[in-house]
């Protein structure tokens, strides 16, 4: 594509703003800040084999995971990016245990949730990973910012992301009005647009889980997976198996060709791996804007109100009419047990 045809992650965000008539560019000094902070840790992914980052940093996050070395960086990286821009109060993050109050910052009007480097397990074996955003307006000025203001439903956000450092790099985002995807020129440094307004199929032939937990997973889904080995042409199954084990890849890739991902609960995790705040909310933003579903078994993810900040939730997102059917034969199921 001729350079003068190319829209910079800067000019769309320019315009874009043009369309919100009591836009102050809040919002957009918080989008270059997270681009700034995506291209330091595109470098240091980048580079992860050749410098002392890799292995584990020795901490051990909220979740008890092992932190990389790389996944602290991360965190440090966007936090400082994000309490630059000046727009935000609170800052939520899988690598830090209790919310991060920006300083100086308490009469802001934004709330940032992320996950710094999701997939980090992946990080030394070369997998792709990314950041994932969620972005919420505080709804509170009369007390100082406080965790309770952070706790929004996913319905609230006001945009949401991922940066995934993939083969390419590429950032993903909506703000409400569909999702776009950009792509890092490394030549001239800039994201550019890449793939508007995407949408993804009603249907698709991906299923991503790990079917390692199957015997685990509700009757339901282990009926709907092997739903998804049955031979029959008409449906175009067998569905293929992929799952890398790093949701931004797995989400990212079935966004784009139609698919399902599903984390649902397990006997060691009753309420499933992921985190509602910084992966369930924004990727269900993202795929509902996309024409997708995103629900947690038993609700519409965007309709859960988070009790904590690291809460976990079942998951089983991505095109719509494959949602609809693993949760058609959860409550059959369900149904199924109660007549019993
Ligand atoms: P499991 C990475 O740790 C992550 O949070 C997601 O990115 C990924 O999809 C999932 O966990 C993998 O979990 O239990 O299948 O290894």
């Amino acid at each position: 594509m001729p350079y003068s045809k190319l829209i910079t992650l800067e000019q769309f965000i320019v315009d874009q703003q043009s369309l919100y008539k009591d836009a102050q560019g809040s919002l957009s000094k918080i989008f270059r800040s997270l681009e700034l902070a995506a291209k330091v840790v595109n470098r240091d992914v980048r580079k992860a084999g050749l410098v002392d980052i890799l292995g584990n940093h020795g901490a051990t996050n909220v979740q008890g995971e092992e932190q990389k070395k790389l996944d602290v960086i991360a965190n440090d990286v966007f936090l400082a990016a994000i309490s630059r821009s000046g727009e935000v109060c609170m800052i939520i993050s899988e690598e830090m245990d209790e919310v991060y109050y920006v300083e100086g910052a308490e009469n802001e009007k934004y709330i940032v949730a992320m996950d710094p480097l999701d997939g980090s397990s992946n990080i030394d074996v070369n997998a792709s990973i990314g950041t994932i955003f969620s972005i919420y307006r505080r709804t509170n000025f009369t007390e100082k910012p406080s965790v309770t203001d952070c706790l929004q439903k996913g319905k609230h956000q006001v945009a949401a992301g991922y940066f995934i450092y993939g083969s390419s790099t590429m950032l993903v985002y909506t703000t409400g009005m569909g999702v776009n995807g950009f792509t890092l020129d490394d030549s001239i440094q800039e994201f550019c647009l890449s793939h508007p307004n995407i949408t993804t199929p009603d249907d698709g032939k991906i299923y991503s889980v790990n079917e390692g937990n199957l015997n685990e997973f509700p009757e339901g889904v282990q009926e709907y997976v092997a739903y998804c080995k049955e031979k029959d042409k008409a449906t175009n199954r067998p569905y293929s198996a992929r799952y890398i084990g790093s949701l931004i890849a797995d989400f990212h890739r079935n966004l784009l060709k139609g698919g399902i991902y599903m984390y649902p609960s397990t006997e060691k995790a009753p309420n499933g791996k992921l985190r509602l705040m910084y992966e369930l909310n924004p990727m269900a933003f993202l795929v509902e804007q996309a024409g997708g579903l995103a629900h947690t078994g038993s609700a519409r993810v965007l309709d859960v109100k988070p009790t904590e900040l690291h809460q976990r939730v079942p998951l089983y997102i991505g095109s719509k009419n494959m949602v609809e059917k693993v949760l058609g034969m959860m409550v059959s199921e369900e149904l199924q047990e109660a007549s019993l």
